[in-house]
Order: structure tokens, then C-alpha cells, then sequence
């Protein structure tokens, strides 16, 4: 696998690095196919992914020297394989928390909208430099990050240039923890022991099948909830987390 994202295995969580930090941890093409391959093969007994960036940053987005001049065709094909890694991500078989700090730009911030949880630093900052640069995003923003902030402040940031603190990040949805500079880390560890402590099937719902009913009407949406919910149901291992909780073996809900 390539230098450029280091991986460990703690506590059945896996950590992924991005790791080229005197480019800011730019994402060159050998590091998206490295997350592509990383994601398809994540060990059985890892229960979570946790993604942080070494050095100063998160990540600076696309490696702007490779970004040659492309024909419309090889342009579809570069976004395209940029699409199947966020979705290697977003529909990883665990979930994924991102820890992030310093820049979370573009194409970073592409792979961070793509993770499930999202924990920033109050010093992160969140931009989309394609817009000033001439581009368009192309590893998937259009798609997640309205769903995320909203189309609004989405196109405000790249007709504008306009930069979100990770002070603002929670309020405005780009993460669904803030924390003090230098916490990111422990505190994205801190929930990837909690999510581990989840039935799978209940994980793989959240990951695999909410997406889906977001995505979906509400009928055929209402009808996947009930499957779900019977399917996961049904499993020995949630009757006897029920059977615990009556008989008051399990904690409360709000008990640490
Ligand atoms: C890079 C990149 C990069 C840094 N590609 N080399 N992304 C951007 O437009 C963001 C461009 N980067 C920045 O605005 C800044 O670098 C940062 C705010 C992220 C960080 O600033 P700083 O002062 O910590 O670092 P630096 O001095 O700017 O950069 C250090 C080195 O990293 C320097 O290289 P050096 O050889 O001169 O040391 C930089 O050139 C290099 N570097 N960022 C290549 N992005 C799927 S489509 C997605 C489309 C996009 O992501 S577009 C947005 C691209």
C-alpha cells in the first residue's frame, strides 16, 4: 500500500492516516487509490475507522500538480474514480469518524463529508478553493455536502471563497462534535469505542440503509424502515440486549 496513508489497528479500530503532510496532505491519485483499497479490505475484526491527517492539517483537497491538462473524457474518468472512493467510505463495512484539524479544503473536505461522524478542532476551517481556482468539486460535494450545511452556504462558499471555522462547524453541520485544538483525535477515538460497542447490523443500518431511505420517496422510504427494523430485530443478539435492559442487567439510557 502506499506511503502516503499509514494505517493501525487499536482496540479493533482502525486508524487511518493521511500522510504526506509537507503537501498539506494533498490527495494525489496513488493516495485516492490507496483509500479505495484500504476501504475494500478492512480486516473482519475491525469495528471502526477513525481518519485524521498528520502534520498541520486535515488535508489541502486534490494534489494541484497533477491536476495536467485533462480532455472532457479523461476529466469524467479522474471525478468518476474519485466517486468510487468516497463511496468506499461512505458504505465502508464499519463506520467511519473523522478527526479533523487545520485545513479540511476541497477534495478534503470531499473525504470528510463522505465519513459518518465528523469531530473538528474550533481552529479547523472548512473551504471549497475550487470555485476561485476555476473548477468544480468533484469528489462527490454536490451531493454530500448540501446534505450536510445546505445548498446555501455550500454555493456561497464557492462563489464567494467564503471560509467556516471549526468554532462553527457544529452549528452549521460540517461536524457533529467541536472540540479544543489538539482533541480531535481522543475525541473521535473516545466515539469509535462507543459505535464499536454496536450490533453490526444496527452500524451497517445507520451506514448502509438510512443513505438510502434519505435518498428514496416516502413510501418506498417507509417501507425499507419497517424491513430494517424487523431485520434488526429479529437478530438473537438485539432480543438479548432487550431481555438485558428488563431484567436490568443493561444501562439506562443517559447512564455512562
Ligand atoms: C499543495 C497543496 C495542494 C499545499 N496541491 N500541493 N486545494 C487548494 O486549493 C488548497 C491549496 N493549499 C492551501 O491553500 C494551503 O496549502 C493550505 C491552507 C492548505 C495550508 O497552508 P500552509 O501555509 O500550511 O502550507 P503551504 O506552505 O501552502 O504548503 C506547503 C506545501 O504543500 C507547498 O509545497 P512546497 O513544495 O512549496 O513546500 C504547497 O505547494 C503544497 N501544497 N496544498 C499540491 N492542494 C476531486 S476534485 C477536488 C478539487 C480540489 O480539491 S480543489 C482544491 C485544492
Amino acid at each position: 500500500m502506499s506511503e502516503n496513508i499509514k494505517t493501525e489497528i487499536k482496540d479493533n479500530i482502525q486508524l487511518i492516516c493521511l500522510n504526506r503532510p509537507a503537501k498539506r496532505n494533498a490527495i494525489n491519485d496513488e493516495t485516492v487509490r490507496a483509500l479505495d483499497q484500504n476501504f475494500s479490505s478492512i480486516p473482519d475484526h475491525v469495528k471502526c475507522v477513525v481518519l485524521y491527517g498528520a502534520g498541520k492539517h486535515f488535508c489541502a483537497g486534490l494534489d494541484l500538480s497533477e491536476l495536467k491538462e485533462r480532455n472532457a473524457y479523461e476529466g469524467l474518468l479522474h471525478s468518476r474514480m474519485w466517486h468510487a472512493a468516497m463511496d468506499k467510505i461512505q458504505f465502508s463495512p464499519v463506520p467511519v469518524v473523522a478527526a479533523i484539524h487545520g485545513a479540511c479544503v476541497g477534495g478534503g473536505l470531499e473525504i470528510a463529508s463522505a465519513a459518518h461522524i465528523r469531530v473538528a478542532e474550533k481552529s479547523a476551517f472548512f473551504a471549497l478553493p475550487e470555485g476561485s481556482r476555476g473548477i468544480f468539486v468533484g469528489g462527490g460535494a454536490s451531493v454530500r455536502l448540501p446534505k450536510l450545511v445546505g445548498m446555501a452556504v455550500m454555493t456561497d462558499m464557492m462563489l464567494t471563497g467564503r471560509i467556516h471555522t471549526g468554532a462553527e462547524s457544529e452549528h452549521l453541520g460540517f461536524a457533529q462534535y467541536t472540540v479544543e485544538d489538539g482533541d480531535s483525535l481522543n475525541k473521535a477515538m473516545e466515539l469509535a469505542k462507543k459505535i464499536s460497542q454496536n450490533l453490526p447490523m444496527t452500524n451497517l443500518s445507520l451506514t448502509h440503509i438510512l443513505p438510502r431511505i434519505v435518498d428514496s420517496g416516502q413510501d418506498i422510504g417507509l417501507m425499507m424502515e419497517s424491513l430494517t427494523a424487523a431485520i434488526a430485530g429479529s437478530t438473537a443478539e438485539a432480543k438479548e440486549r432487550i431481555i438485558a435492559f428488563l431484567e436490568g442487567r443493561a444501562k439506562k439510557t443517559g447512564e455512562q
